[in-house]
């Protein structure tokens, strides 16, 4: 505590005359009231980017935050050098409420959990048509971590001129969920970041899924290279000039005041911290048949409604399919 300053702001509230007058003394103000606001861009080995007015600032945790972490899209608080030049090191102090959270652990079985990205509005899962073979399974997890963590999702289809979408198409495009799908000729043209953009503007996107889908190629078409150099973070941390994707990168949209974070590839999107019972929620096409279930229905017992519901026809039976198996493997974890 009494690292950082000669008396924590704790003290200074309460002997500070109440200028109000019959304000109520509070001990739970902020501290560090004259810290400089920053944004997490990126985070390399306890490094944080941040950018606190126009400049990237380089910053470490203080120690005051404990065990809390800072992640990309985090608003911050920062202390100390602030001025962004080379070899000065700032502290954050302070992380603000986070109106969402992009959970994943490694696995199921992981009881780690991460934060890979806070702020975000929208979830972009990013699935090449082929080169990598799209992946429902991986897909649906996500779905269910946007929905979980509060982001709208929006899915993004790419490589078209490598295999049709018709097939995922039919699995998703009931969904009511935004899709876009986009070629490589598309991408060279102008015409797949035109697309995309009309979902991005003035929001915050994180872009997710498997390494080699294109996420990094479509960021990059988004954010002209002008902008990409001049927030400057990227050769700030890695001191390469060359963003490798080993950390989430926040990076700023051209008109609108919009973001895109460009994420890591991931080979899984574990659950382990979603209740099995919220997992319906990204199953928006189930949902509405859960209706007729028993109370507390698994949706993977007899008595469950959502067979009749697909009977009938109004969903896919592979969605139900896939409700169920990802269920399973949520339950498993639960059993040992
Ligand atoms: N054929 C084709 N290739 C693409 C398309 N988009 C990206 N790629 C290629 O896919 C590879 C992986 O792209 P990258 O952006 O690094 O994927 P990331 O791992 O998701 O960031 C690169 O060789 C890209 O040139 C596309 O629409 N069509
Ligand atoms: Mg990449
Ligand atoms: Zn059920």
């Amino acid at each position: 505590m009494r690292r950082y300053g000669k008396h924590t702001d704790e003290d200074d509230i309460r002997s500070r005359p109440n200028r109000k007058g019959n304000r109520p003394r509070t001990n739970i103000r902020p501290k560090h009231e004259d810290a400089a606001e920053g944004l997490v861009l990126t985070v390399d080995r306890g490094r944080l980017t941040c950018l606190v007015d126009d400049r990237a600032v380089i910053a470490m945790k203080a120690r005051e935050l404990g065990r809390k972490a800072a992640v990309v899209g985090d608003r911050v608080a920062l202390v100390g050098d602030l001025s962004g030049k080379k070899d000065t090191l700032a502290r954050i102090v302070r992380i603000e409420e986070r109106t969402s959270v992009l959970r994943r652990t490694a696995d199921d079985d992981d009881p780690y959990e991460r934060v890979v990205v806070a702020n975000a509005d929208q979830l972009a899962i990013v699935t090449a048509l082929a080169d990598p073979e799209p992946r429902p399974r991986l897909i649906d997890r996500c779905l269910v971590a946007a929905f979980d963590g509060g982001l709208e999702p929006l899915l993004v289809m790419t490589k078209s001129d490598l295999a049709p979408p018709d097939k995922l198409l039919e699995l998703y495009g009931a969904l009511d969920i935004p899709y876009v799908v986009t070629s490589r000729d598309e991408l060279e043209n102008g015409d797949a970041a035109d697309r995309v953009r009309e979902y991005l503007d003035g929001r915050v996107t994180a872009f997710v899924g498997h390494s080699g889908v294109g996420k990094t190629t479509l960021v990059n078409a988004l954010v002209p290279k002008e902008r990409r150099r001049t927030t400057g973070h990227v050769n700030a941390v890695t001191g390469r000039g060359r963003h490798t994707t080993t950390s989430a990168l926040a990076l700023p949209l051209a008109g609108e005041d919009g973001w895109v974070v460009d994420t890591p590839g991931v080979r899984s999107f574990g659950l382990a911290h979603i209740d099995p019972s919220r997992v319906i929620h990204a199953f928006p096409d189930l949902e509405p048949g859960t209706e007729g279930c028993p109370r507390a229905c698994s949706h993977d017992e007899q008595d469950c409604a959502l067979d009749a519901w697909v009977e009938e026809g109004h969903a896919d039976p592979a969605r139900l399919f896939s409700l169920r198996r990802l269920l399973a493997t949520r339950e498993r974890r639960e059993g040992d």
